[in-house]
């Protein structure tokens, strides 16, 4: 009798003990102002659910939907997710987690743009698997990987601008520098995760491409023919059009340790800093020359105007990069110039000319870069301005851009007129920022673990295993 009782102990002892442990999870208190934008962040939700559910987009003021193409890729959900995660909205995660593995498919008719699904369904769905690793959200993301690649079958190995997802169909051989070579980030996550090569170094021949073609001054042009190889356009700048292809050779570098994307990312930072960079004693911005002289003389082909003070707020990303690599003080005062920006309208324009000191398109599209430079400037330097500054950004987001069931972009930044649509960033990005900065205190997330794609969907670092990098990458 007493050898059985021992015996039962033992075997409850043995099945407690192989049950999958249940983390109990930590309660962590928020400040007032981070819990108003998970509330925000949540009704945004709520009303794309309710009234653009299995669409790409919300419509926030005819309270509607929209698709990027003739079906949804469900953009909003997959962009959505990695926010939902940093914000403990576990449930409505694993609600996208499900809707992915039954119900999307990546078998469709359509051309997409090769730039914008990456950075976001293949940055999301990678984003998701590492919160989850689930091979079905693997199996996803290959799938769509794979569908991709096609679009880099070019002479150049620069992707073309469209790739049909079900025929591998590809069209448009003219590419912004961004959207040429801004893909060694994702497809080199999903080469570690899947053990295949071929993701990244297919992204990295296409950065190759763009890197051979560099001026004796070590910059690139913004517009190339993908079949020929030519520059369209020598203006070298860092604004949109440009922007991910420094973000990504510097992230790049930082995740996987490739001498390669760090020589670029070394011989081209000199160069933009010492050509592009245009300083007084107030400000610093990054304008626009010609890639052979470093001459500021670009000229809009269109409209004939003078174009090299033209700058687009997507610009205001380049302190984070700036910070992380540790030019803390060129990154302060580009901050500090956009932040000037930002408080001479209550929001920015999204294209503008710092010389003449007018917008040339003033749309404010509820983007996150101003938000996302500040968020790191406050992680690095720990200074308080930082935080007061997305503070401002956020009352100002709420005061012109809330509409009764979730946020909407603006036509006009002079007037604030608001325009219907939200787009999926705001989700991904702008939302995650905003909580990021307002949790920093806590915490709960360290920014010196994790490296954002471009997109803000977020990736340890200790899940890149150094020697399995090289290996599943195939790096030297
Ligand atoms: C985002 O889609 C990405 O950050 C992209 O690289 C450029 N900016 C938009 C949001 O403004």
């Amino acid at each position: 009798m007493k050898k059985l009782s021992y015996f039962l102990l033992i075997l409850v002892i043995a099945t407690v003990a192989c049950q999958p442990k249940v983390e109990k999870k930590k309660e962590v208190k928020i400040s007032s102002v981070a819990q108003e934008v998970k509330d925000e962040f949540v009704r945004s939700w709520d009303a794309y659910k309710k009234y653009a559910w299995g669409h790409d987009v919300l419509l926030p003021l005819s309270k509607s939907h929209q698709d990027w193409y003739k079906e949804s890729l469900h953009i909003s959900p997959i962009d959505a997710y990695s926010t939902m995660k940093v914000m403990g909205l576990d449930e409505q995660a694993k609600e996208i987690e499900n809707y992915l593995i039954d119900s999307i498919s990546w078998d469709k008719d359509l051309f997409v743009k090769t730039f914008e699904v990456n950075i976001r369904i293949m940055g999301g769905l990678l984003a998701m698997y590492e919160y989850n690793p689930d091979p079905r959200i693997l199996e996803k993301a290959e799938d769509f990987g794979k569908r991709m690649l096609k679009a880099f079958d070019s002479p150049t190995g620069i992707p073309y601008y469209w790739v049909n997802l079900k025929t591998g169909a590809t069209k448009g051989a003219k590419i912004n520098l961004a959207e040429a070579a801004s893909y060694m980030f994702e497809l080199g996550i999903l080469s570690y995760y899947t053990g295949n090569q071929v993701y990244y170094q297919t992204a990295k021949k296409a950065n190759l491409a763009i890197w051979e073609r560099r001026s004796d001054l070590n910059l690139v042009g913004d517009l190339i023919n993908v079949e020929t190889g030519e520059w369209l356009n020598d203006d070298s700048h860092i604004c949109a059009g440009a922007d991910s292809y420094y973000e990504y050779l510097y992230k790049s570098m930082s995740l996987f340790g490739d001498k390669d994307s760090q020589k670029m990312w070394d011989e081209s930072i000199a160069a933009i800093n010492l050509h592009v960079a245009e300083e007084t004693d107030s400000t610093l911005w990054y304008g626009r020359v010609n890639m052979n002289t470093g001459v500021r003389d670009c000229i809009d082909t269109n409209s004939g105007r003078q174009f090299s003070s033209i700058v687009t707020l997507y610009d205001a990303f380049f302190p984070s990069i700036l910070a992380l690599d540790g030019d803390v003080r060129r990154a302060e005062k580009t901050q500090d110039t956009w932040n000037g920006l930002w408080n001479k309208y209550g929001l920015e324009p999204m294209i503008y000319d710092y010389k003449q000191g007018e917008p040339t398109y003033p749309v404010y599209d509820l983007n996150p870069e101003i938000i996302e430079s500040a968020y790191y400037l406050y992680h690095i330097t720990g200074k308080q301005k930082y935080y007061d500054r997305v503070d401002t950004y956020w009352s100002d987001i709420k005061k012109y851009c809330r509409t009764d069931i979730a946020f909407s972009s603006i036509e006009d930044v002079r007037t604030m007129e608001k325009k219907d649509y939200m787009p999926t960033f705001f989700f991904a990005e702008t939302m995650k920022y905003l909580y990021l900065t307002f949790t920093e205190e806590t915490g709960e997330f360290n920014l010196d673990d994790y490296v954002f794609n471009t997109e803000a969907h977020p990736f340890a670092k200790k899940s890149f295993d150094p020697e399995k990098v090289k290996v599943n990458l195939g790096l030297e």
